[in-house]
């Protein structure tokens, strides 16, 4: 629709390639793609090789993500292509569908501050969202320069994932924010999430040389306020894009039970050397997580931590298939009475 300003990117600058080039119909030749940098109430603002645009959607703008890849008439987000690396959460509050956060996604940098913060539970939570995306995850420890033993804290990161990179990062000093370069390069895409004040928007300023509006901590409880309002994709000086979110208060897992799997193998791994298959490691004979318990091999708190995602995955997973259901009941009850209506009309 409107194009307001012309960049100098090609699509390949933007993140295009074969994934996507892959999908189009031969009838889809004349479309433009475009990358969606923000999702309005009504309006999706992109990005292609011509510029800036706001366009239509045609479906509910709820469909569409931030980082997704789109094809326009120039007026209209006509079809929106099958992204890779799709973050997603069950829509915050008591309603049972899949909200979609982020689309296109390299690397989820989870963001946590090394103080109050630090949180082991969700930092297993975030690590699920990335298995279950199918994007890689890094852990961001920020605020190093507020703690003495910052060291420690890469330290539990490591004990909870020791396959996934950590990085000690003073968001407000460029020299240390250096340290995020290798994900933040040409062709890439990072989304950061955490809870709020962490300094997401901070990091961000510091990748793209931007002035977003930060905001400042109340001492106390290590708790900040929403700065950041809506979820948008930036470029990093360094030619790849960013995605900042405001913090998510709610962060429901669902359909995810891969992404558990794969974020607690070590405890999956332990469960099928149990005597029982169905064991629910309490007081089993031959129980293997027990006895790794008993034998200091097992940190009974990522026992538990594991059974709330397990559990909290099923309650969310039944609540949106029983939605799901309900929602295709009644769309057949509608295209029924439509039908009825049709046949009266036809046999006047
Ligand atoms: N000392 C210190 N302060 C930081 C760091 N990162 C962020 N801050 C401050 O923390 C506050 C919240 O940062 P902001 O980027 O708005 O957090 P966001 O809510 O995650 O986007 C701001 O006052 C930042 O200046 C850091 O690494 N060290
Ligand atoms: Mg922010």
């Amino acid at each position: 629709m409107t194009q307001t300003t012309m960049t100098d990117l090609t699509l390949a600058d933007i993140g295009w390639g074969d994934h996507f080039s892959d999908q189009l119909d031969p009838g889809e030749a004349l479309l433009q793609p475009a990358r969606v940098t923000e999702v309005q109430r009504d309006r999706l603002r992109a990005m292609s090789d011509t510029g800036l645009h706001l366009l239509i959607p045609s479906e509910h703008a709820g469909s569409y993500a931030v980082g997704d890849w789109v094809l326009s008439d120039g007026t209209h987000a006509l079809r929106r292509l099958e992204p890779t690396g799709l973050l997603t959460r069950k829509a915050a509050g008591h309603v049972s569908y899949t909200q979609r956060i982020a689309a296109n996604v390299d690397t989820l940098g989870i963001v946590t501050s090394c103080n109050a913060d630090f949180n082991a539970a969700r930092i297993e939570r975030y690590l699920t969202l990335a298995a279950a995306a199918g994007c890689t995850p890094l852990i961001i420890l920020t605020k190093p320069d507020l703690v003495v033993e910052a060291e420690d804290f890469l330290r539990q990161a490591a004990e909870i994932a020791p396959d996934v990179q950590a990085r000690l990062v003073n968001s407000k000093d460029p020299d240390s924010v250096a340290a995020l370069h290798p994900w933040c390069g040409a062709g890439q895409t990072i989304a950061l999430l955490g809870s709020s004040g962490v300094g997401k928007t901070t990091l961000r300023n510091a990748l793209t040389g931007e002035r977003a509006a930060t905001q400042d901590i109340r001492e106390d409880d290590a708790k900040g306020r929403h700065t950041t309002t809506h979820r948008s994709l930036v470029r990093t000086g360094l030619g790849g894009w960013l995605i900042d979110t405001p913090g998510m208060r709610e962060l429901q897992l669902a359909d995810m039970q891969e992404g558990i799997e794969e974020v607690f193998d070590d405890l999956v791994a332990l469960a099928n050397q149990c005597k029982f298959r169905n064991c629910g490691h309490e007081a089993e004979p031959g129980c293997a997580v027990r006895a790794a318990i008993e034998d200091g091999a097992l940190d009974p708190a990522r026992l538990e931590r594991w059974r709330k995602l397990e559990a909290e995955d099923a309650r969310n997973s039944e609540s949106i298939a029983r939605q799901r259901a309900r929602n295709k009941a009644f769309g057949k009850m509608v295209k029924g009475a439509k039908k009825a209506k049709a046949g009266r009309r036809g046999g006047r």
